[in-house]
């Protein structure tokens, strides 16, 4: 008998070995269920990171007191599709080939079978459930719809109208400028004729929210992809009627901040757009409405939030909330994206594990760093061939040692380096910059070619290399 018992203990306590770290400690409610959360186009602008100080952000604000909110987090490319296939398969643009809105992974061969972050926790015990803009496919043609879907990712999906930029908008304000059509067409703004309830947005949160009342015999991952604060900046009426705008406060620029950049620099400026809103006096406008879309995106993640608290899934659900990178509005007469400095691919970055402390972390982490590390901490079994590296040490610990630096690609053999302090660029030519944000956090100063620079350049290239 008592051999029998002995025996028992010793398989107990080998099963509990076995088992996955996470699930021995921390918490006992594991497995863990992942909440996803993207907003799309979303930059530093919100009360943690503090990248304009009207914005509006108290339910970021709420999930940042619960989480680690990355100071120094990273997309991979400035631009959606790019960034997201980034994210979703794991790999940098520079692996997986995607760099651009055109290319769709599933369509090329060398791509076409990977799988990406949902898939993974699908093939591993988890239910997936994709709701909104989670991935950037390509544009549909014809009668087919923009799906912004990966149907293999998930076991369900709402798509809803969110590729449709709907509900149209009365735009108050259209940009009359002789540019390409994309801009013409895109650079809009004013309310929303429909009220919060019927936006495609909260529409999909609502989708979510169900999701979250429901019983779920698997352990879940469910992404969010609240499309705003992207263009058109259109949402109701209230969001704007927040933001005097007499009182708004414009970007700090430096007027000669273009003399230092070199001209592979300059070809990425969109100086007509600037100059035009400039010239028409609508520079607060723009920024008021793009305050006006996060100040929604934000209401839509305290419903998300409020949903949650209100299921059985509260405390055993990793949280998640991140842009898919950076925004320019005017720095460097710049607008929009698609360019390789801070402001362009520094997002709002915020993960929330059950039962870890909440706090602030300084290392340069990167986007592409989600799916290692949701793995690592859901006690997946690890996937092999990822670039990103987890994050999971600096989660239970904000201040521990690490020595990556954020890696960020603008199509081909354009890239950047970010460790702590400096960021570096280099473009296709050869011509680079360096900024050393401990003194120039705007980065208006290029230090490259300057006294001392070389070497520190030259370590951070060979990241790249
Ligand atoms: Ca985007
Ligand atoms: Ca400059």
């Amino acid at each position: 008998m008592k051999i029998r018992i002995l025996t028992l203990n010793l398989m107990a306590l080998a099963l509990i070995i076995m088992l996955p770290s996470c699930q021995s400690e921390k918490n006992e409610l594991q497995p863990w269920n992942v909440l996803l959360i993207f907003s799309d186009d979303l930059n530093d602008w919100t009360s943690v990171l503090k990248g304009h100080p009207q914005t509006l952000t108290p339910n970021i604000q709420r999930l940042a007191d619960q989480s680690i909110s990355f100071t120094r987090g990273y997309c991979s490319a400035p631009l959606c599709n790019a960034s997201r296939t980034s994210i979703m398969t794991g790999l940098t643009p520079a692996t997986n080939g995607i760099y651009d809105n055109k290319r769709w992974f599933r369509e090329h061969e060398k791509t076409a079978g990977l799988v990406t972050l949902p898939q993974y926790f699908k093939a591993n015990g988890y239910q997936t459930a994709g709701a909104g803009k989670l991935f950037h496919s390509p544009r549909g043609s014809g009668e087919v719809p923009r799906k912004m879907s990966d149907d293999i990712s998930w076991d369900e999906q709402y798509i809803g109208e969110i590729g449709a930029q709907a509900p149209e908008p009365f735009p108050e304000q259209r940009l009359d400028l002789p540019m390409t059509e994309y801009f013409h067409a895109f650079f809009v703004w004013g309310h929303s004729p429909v009220p919060k309830e019927e936006t495609h947005d909260l529409k999909m949160v609502q989708y979510c929210a169900n999701y979250l009342q429901q019983d779920h015999e698997k352990p879940f991952f469910l992404g969010c992809g609240i499309f705003r604060p992207h263009l058109h900046w259109c949402v109701p009426e209230e969001f704007f009627n927040k933001f005097d705008l007499e009182d708004i406060i414009l970007p700090e620029v430096l007027e000669t901040d273009l003399e230092d950049l070199p001209e592979a620099a300059k070809k990425l400026i969109k100086p007509l757009v600037h100059g035009q809103l400039v010239k028409q006096d609508m520079w607060r406008e723009a920024v008021r409405a793009y305050l006006a879309c996060i100040n929604f995106a934000d209401y839509c993640i305290g419903t998300m939030l409020d949903a949650l608290e209100d299921s059985p899934y509260a405390e055993n659900t990793i949280v998640i909330l991140m842009g898919d990178h950076g925004y320019h509005l005017g720095e460097k007469e710049h607008w929009t994206k698609f360019t390789l400095w801070e402001r362009a691919v520094r997002t709002s970055y915020f993960i929330k594990v059950p039962g870890f402390d909440p706090g602030r972390c300084d290392a340069p982490v990167s986007l592409m760093d989600l799916y290692p590390t949701l793995v690592d901490l859901c006690g997946l079994p690890e996937k092999e061939g990822l670039d990103g590296h987890s994050i999971r040490p600096l989660l239970e610990d904000p201040d521990a040692e690490w020595e990556y630096p954020a890696l960020t690609w603008f199509r081909e053999n354009n890239y950047s380096v970010r460790d702590e302090r400096y960021r570096y660029i280099h473009y296709p030519d050869g011509s680079t910059e360096l900024y050393d944000h401990d003194a120039d956090p705007h980065e208006w100063y290029n230090l490259s070619g300057k006294q001392g620079s070389k070497e520190i350049t030259r370590r951070l290239d060979a990241w790249i290399k």
